[in-house]
Order: structure tokens, then C-alpha cells, then sequence
């Protein structure tokens, strides 16, 4: 026993003490590289493992920047996606983790570029405070730049390696909640200063990266007093908090140029309806909205508000749904004024009973769809895995929304995470290479379908009888009633003629165009 607790004692000692050599050496190399490099470089160049653009011709060895992730080129290379590489081309192109084979951002797609229908954005959360910890386990990953601390210097630190990794990866929009941005404080004064100094210091960091905010967010769920709601809180104190939560992470937001803010009420629902007034807490929430339209306005952001749906967790049940019940959630708090839109989250769709697919259709119908959290659920697993997006098929279908509604206005996040399992720096790469390379395919996949036009061409002879017959016209243009119709229907001799769905028709196309 005794035996046992020295050897956990000491091996954890070990463990902390290596995790704190490691960190002093990495920020004294980090620091000693950054002043030997006042700035760093987001050019092309070929994907060489230095940090300077090949292309610039200023690289020396004594120019390189510092490097949070040194086993990733400084930027990732688009090489194809040729499977049979001749024989001229570098083998190492064809078989590396970090290069494009299908996101090659100035490729031009149905006129416009890959870049401008793909606005990648980086989470903040997901790459930056995510240890690996879950209800079972502790965190599994120590990030070799965070030493652990809720300091304003750590916070500082954190950026740089963030703006690294995008810089290699060359996305150039980011999203953040402002707790995982800057530490909270004692008050919400504190807290509001700390946002307001990471603010600058994020302003300068993306500057240099060449980057801007897609969305910020106000992280109103963590913290104990947002248990029972944020908007939606049985208590006026808590409601008061989360709106000056929100007023500085809207400020924030503006301030570093976002295209969007995000409002996603982890905590707005019920976990029993006994104890729940449901008309008042769904009424409150929506005056909060309300008062942030006003916000918006008043201090001239011109971002985009947007709702993420969600059906539960944390919540048993979440008032955002599903983006239908987010519409008329909308529509009857007298929010449908062009001030709000949506932001689909694949796997919060298929948490809701539906497909990403579904959730992003139902939203361009209803001119609501503004936002992509690009992510995917397991098909075995009951919650929200928040993986990264893979699958071709998938992908497509997603691609082919994006393109019927002429883009995203705010853009795509990927709010995904790495597996537990998975401890290196260079993995946080390789998940958003293969996220980005996903929707890339999909892009093409989908401009293939609209080009080839059969789908459509499908469609549209399905529903032809609208347009070309008189009952068609009659119902259409509403001047059909139940007697007209009756009249219509008696005449006919039998029941009516159905020509098939030809469902495998339209699934055979699709699958030979997803590549
Ligand atoms: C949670 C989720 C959030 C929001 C922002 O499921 O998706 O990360 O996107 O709060
Ligand atoms: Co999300």
C-alpha cells in the first residue's frame, strides 16, 4: 500500500516535473526565436519545414519564427489528389498528413473561389483550452505552450500558438466564447477588463496573421450561477449577468471585426418541467435577444446574429430545437425582422432526429441559413462527439445546401474536437487538413451534381403538373377551393394516376458523383 502511494506519489511528481522542464524550454526557445523575429510570414511558398515563405526570398536561419508546431510546414501545400503520382512528383507530396489533396483555396468553383465558398474558421475552444478531459477522466493532453494558469500571460501565449496554426493552415477566420479567449475575473468589472486586454492582444495576433473573427460568443453555461439558465434563469441577478456577458463579448466581437455573434443556450431549457414556467423563461430569452439587436445597432456592428439550435445537452430539453422550432421561436417573439439568422451544427441535427442536410435545407428555405458548424456525430453514440467531418458523401450533400443558397453569409467554424486519445500538437493539423480537404471534396462533388443538372432536371419534371395543368395552376395561384377541386376530382375516371418516386434513381446519381 505504502509501496503504491510512494510509486503514484513519485510518478506523478516525475510527470509534473518533466511537463514543467518541457514548457520552460519550449518558451525559451519560443521566446528566443521571436526576438530574433519581430514577424511572421503568411505567404505562399512550397511547404518547406521552415517557417519563412519560400517564395519570399528574406528566409535566413535566423529569421524563423517561433514554432508551437514544428513538424507542420509553414504553409500546407494543396499537391492534388492524383492517386498514381508519376514518377516525377515528390513521393513525399503523395503520402504526407499535411497537404491538400482536394482544398486548393484559389481553384474556381461555379465562378466564384474554394476560399470564398469555404470560409474556414478555427474554434478557439475546441483547438486551444481542450485538455481531452471528459465526466470519466482527466485531460490526457498538457499543450506544450499553456502552462496550465488562468494568467493573462498564458491567455497571450495561447493566441500565439493558435495564429500559428492557422497561419500554416491558411484559414483566416477564427471563433471564440470570451472565457475561453480571457480568464474570467472576480466581478464582472474584472472579467470585462480581462476580455478588453485579450481583445488587443487578439487584435494584433490576428493582424499579423492575417485574419478576423467569423463569430464570438458569450460562454453563458459554465459557470455555477448559469445552472439553471442564462436567459432563460428563474433569477433576475443571473439574467443581469449574462447580459453584461453578452454586451462585452458583442464588444469584443466587434472590435476584432467579426463577420457574425453567435447565440447558443447550452443552458436555455429544462431539465424537469415541474419546476418550470416555460412561457416566461422562452419570453425572457427572447428579450435578451431583443436587447442585443438593440446593442447591435447601437454600437454599429454590422455582423450577423445568429441562433445555433441544439435539442439537448447540457439540457434535458433545449428551447432551440431544431432550426423549424428556432423559426417559430422567432417569428413569434416578432425576432424575424432580418436581425437573426441560423447556425447549423451537423451533429446537433442529427441530435434532433434530423440530417445536417435537412437542418441546412430547412433553413435556406425559410432564408434563415447563415452559418456552418461543420462537424459530424458517431451513428453509435447518443451525444454530441463533435468530430471532424470526413465523409464524402456527407460532405456532398452538405456542399450541394451551401451552393443551392449561394453561400454562407457568416461562414463555416469547425466546431470539432480531437479524440481523447489523441496528445500531439501536429493531430490538431492533420484533423482540420482532413476537415477542410472533406468540404473541399464535397464542393466539388456538389458544383458536379448542379452542373450535371439531373437532379434538378428530376425534380422539376416531378412537380411539372403545377404548372402545366389546370388544376396545377388553379391550386397554385390560390383560386381553387374544395368544391372546385371536387368537381375536378369526380370527373376522373379512376384514382389518380402516381408516376414513381424513383427514390434508387436519385440515390445511383448522387452516388456517382460523390468521388
Ligand atoms: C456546443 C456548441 C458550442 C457553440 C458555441 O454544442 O456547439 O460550441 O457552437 O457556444
Ligand atoms: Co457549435
Amino acid at each position: 500500500m505504502m509501496m503504491a502511494s510512494l510509486f503514484v506519489t513519485s510518478t506523478r511528481f516525475r510527470r509534473v516535473f518533466i511537463r514543467s522542464v518541457c514548457f520552460m524550454v519550449v518558451i525559451m526557445a519560443h521566446v528566443s526565436m521571436a526576438s530574433s523575429s519581430p514577424s511572421s510570414s503568411s505567404g505562399g511558398g512550397g511547404g518547406g519545414e521552415d517557417s519563412c515563405p519560400a517564395s519570399s526570398g528574406e528566409c535566413s536561419s535566423s529569421s524563423l519564427s517561433p514554432q508551437f508546431f514544428p513538424t507542420v510546414p509553414s504553409v500546407v501545400p494543396f499537391v492534388g489528389s492524383s492517386s498514381s503520382p508519376s514518377k516525377t512528383e515528390d513521393s513525399k507530396s503523395t503520402t504526407t498528413p499535411f497537404a491538400f489533396r482536394y482544398y486548393d483555396a484559389d481553384r474556381v468553383v461555379l465562378g466564384k473561389t474554394m476560399r470564398d465558398w469555404l470560409k474556414f474558421s478555427m474554434a478557439y475552444w475546441h483547438t486551444t483550452r481542450n485538455g481531452g478531459d471528459d465526466p470519466f477522466g482527466a485531460p490526457t493532453r498538457s499543450w506544450p505552450w499553456d502552462d496550465g494558469s488562468d494568467s493573462i500571460a498564458n491567455a497571450e501565449r495561447r493566441l500565439d500558438a493558435f495564429f500559428e496554426l492557422m497561419t500554416k493552415l491558411g484559414v483566416n477566420y477564427w471563433c471564440f466564447h470570451d472565457r475561453d479567449l480571457a480568464p474570467p475575473g472576480a466581478n464582472v468589472k474584472e472579467s470585462r477588463a480581462n476580455l478588453e486586454t485579450l481583445t488587443k492582444a487578439a487584435l494584433k495576433a490576428q493582424k499579423r496573421a492575417n485574419a478576423t473573427v467569423l463569430w464570438g460568443t458569450a460562454q453563458l453555461f459554465k459557470e455555477p450561477h448559469y445552472a439553471q439558465g442564462a436567459g432563460t434563469s428563474p433569477s433576475p441577478e443571473v439574467f443581469a449577468a449574462a447580459a453584461a456577458q453578452v454586451r462585452a463579448a458583442m464588444d469584443a466581437t466587434h472590435a476584432l471585426g467579426g463577420i457574425g455573434y453567435v447565440f447558443w443556450g447550452g443552458r436555455e431549457g429544462y431539465q424537469t418541467l415541474l419546476n418550470t414556467d416555460m412561457e416566461l423563461e422562452m419570453r425572457h430569452m427572447a428579450s435578451l435577444l431583443r436587447m442585443a439587436a438593440q446593442h447591435k445597432k447601437k454600437v454599429g456592428f454590422k455582423g450577423t446574429l445568429l441562433i445555433e439550435p441544439k435539442p439537448q445537452e447540457p439540457m434535458k430539453h433545449q428551447y432551440d430545437y431544431d432550426v423549424a422550432t428556432t423559426a417559430m421561436f422567432l417569428a413569434r417573439h416578432g425576432l424575424d425582422d432580418g436581425n437573426f439568422m441560423i447556425n447549423v451544427e451537423c451533429n446537433h441535427a442529427t441530435l434532433s432526429g434530423h440530417s445536417c442536410f435537412h437542418e441546412l435545407e430547412t433553413a435556406r428555405m425559410l432564408k434563415l441559413l447563415g452559418n456552418l458548424d461543420a462537424n459530424t456525430g458517431d451513428a453509435q453514440t447518443g451525444w454530441d462527439t463533435d468530430e471532424f467531418l470526413t465523409d464524402p458523401r456527407e460532405a456532398t450533400l452538405v456542399m450541394l445546401s451551401v451552393i443551392r443558397n449561394g453561400g454562407l453569409p457568416v461562414g463555416i467554424n469547425f466546431d470539432a474536437k480531437l479524440r481523447r486519445e489523441s496528445t500531439d500538437p501536429e493531430d490538431l493539423a492533420i484533423a482540420h487538413i482532413s476537415g477542410m480537404d472533406a468540404l473541399a471534396r464535397g464542393l466539388l462533388n456538389a458544383a458536379a451534381i448542379v452542373e450535371g443538372g439531373e437532379l434538378d432536371a428530376m425534380v422539376k419534371a416531378r412537380y411539372e403538373r403545377w404548372t402545366s395543368s389546370d388544376v396545377g395552376r388553379a391550386v397554385e395561384s390560390g383560386k381553387a377551393t374544395l368544391e372546385s377541386l371536387e368537381k375536378v376530382a369526380e370527373q376522373l375516371e379512376s384514382a389518380p394516376h402516381l408516376p414513381s418516386g424513383k427514390q434508387e434513381r436519385y440515390e445511383q446519381i448522387l452516388a456517382s458523383y460523390v468521388r
